[in-house]
């Protein structure tokens, strides 16, 4: 039988990227392949359901744009809760403006993301200036190596446009930009190179829809029949009586799939 994806650690030796080399080594050693997604308006919130699920979890996406009651300081607990569980930060920013501009929104203004996030995303809109524009946003705080992208590919939504050839100059704007694009957000695997990784978000443990256009998969499907690498669970471990124990299912459904296709 043919292995059908390489492991973590042989991903983590092939690939080039420091960011993406430390997370498969947290992947690796949590043997977990689940990103919880934060959603929350209130940071206190925010924190504590973080403490519980920390352990099960390789990254934290957040919306810190939704958030009432941001401060520096929480930010500090929010950077202290990822060095003691071990994953890594993700802001779901989706950046989609010019160059100049996606730099000023990247660093400045209140949550200056490039300080804290150690992953970030971006629409492909605009064109590679706004690879450029983030990339020197990194490079002028001294961050070159520490910061990675993740390009938008494709989305989990009900009649979204990124498909077909959007989809494919996605991944060649990524490919020629691999010193900052680490890997895709994406509905199933674009690339079998190690240096790009992929993230599904729209994962629940049944398969729906929301009232808003979300539409569900399971880990099992992500994972198995898709080959994407990452599930992204929101409302499905955040909504849950017990986020922890939920969190730990998820961990365990999606790690599973991935022994699975590398058996
Ligand atoms: N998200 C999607 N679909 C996408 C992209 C991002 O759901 O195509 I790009 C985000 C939105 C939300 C999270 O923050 O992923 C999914 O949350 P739920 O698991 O609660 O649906």
């Amino acid at each position: 039988k043919v292995k059908k994806v390489l492991t973590y650690p042989e991903r983590q030796s092939q690939c080039k990227h420091e960011v993406l080399k430390r997370l498969y080594g947290i992947m690796e050693e949590k043997k977990t392949n689940l990103c919880f997604s934060g959603d929350t308006t209130s940071f206190a919130e925010l924190l504590e359901v973080v403490e519980k699920v920390g352990p099960y979890i390789c990254i934290l996406k957040t919306h810190i744009d939704i958030i009432t009651d941001f401060t520096a300081e929480n930010i500090h607990k929010l950077k202290n809760l990822a060095s003691k569980h071990n994953f890594l930060l993700f802001e779901d920013r989706k950046f989609a403006d010019i160059g100049n501009t996606v730099k000023k929104q990247y660093s400045e203004g209140i949550y200056k993301i490039s300080e804290w996030s150690d992953i970030i995303n971006a629409h492909i809109i605009p064109g590679p200036g706004i690879i450029e524009g983030l990339k020197s946003a990194a490079g002028e705080k001294g961050l070159t190596g520490k910061r990675a992208l993740l390009l938008i590919a494709e989305m989990s939504s009900k009649g979204n446009v990124a498909t077909g050839e959007y989809t494919k100059a996605c991944v060649k704007m990524a490919e020629e930009n691999q010193d900052f694009v680490v890997g895709y957000i994406c509905q199933s695997q674009l690339s079998k190179d190690p240096n790009f990784i992929h993230m599904t978000p729209g994962v629940k443990l049944v398969e729906g829809t929301d009232s808003l256009g979300q539409q569900y998969l399971t880990p099992k499907e992500v994972i198995t029949k898709r080959n994407s690498d990452i599930i992204i669970v929101g409302r499905g471990i955040m909504n849950s009586d017990d986020p922890a124990t939920t969190a730990a299912t998820y961990q365990q459904a999606g790690y599973d799939a991935y022994l699975e296709q590398c058996s």
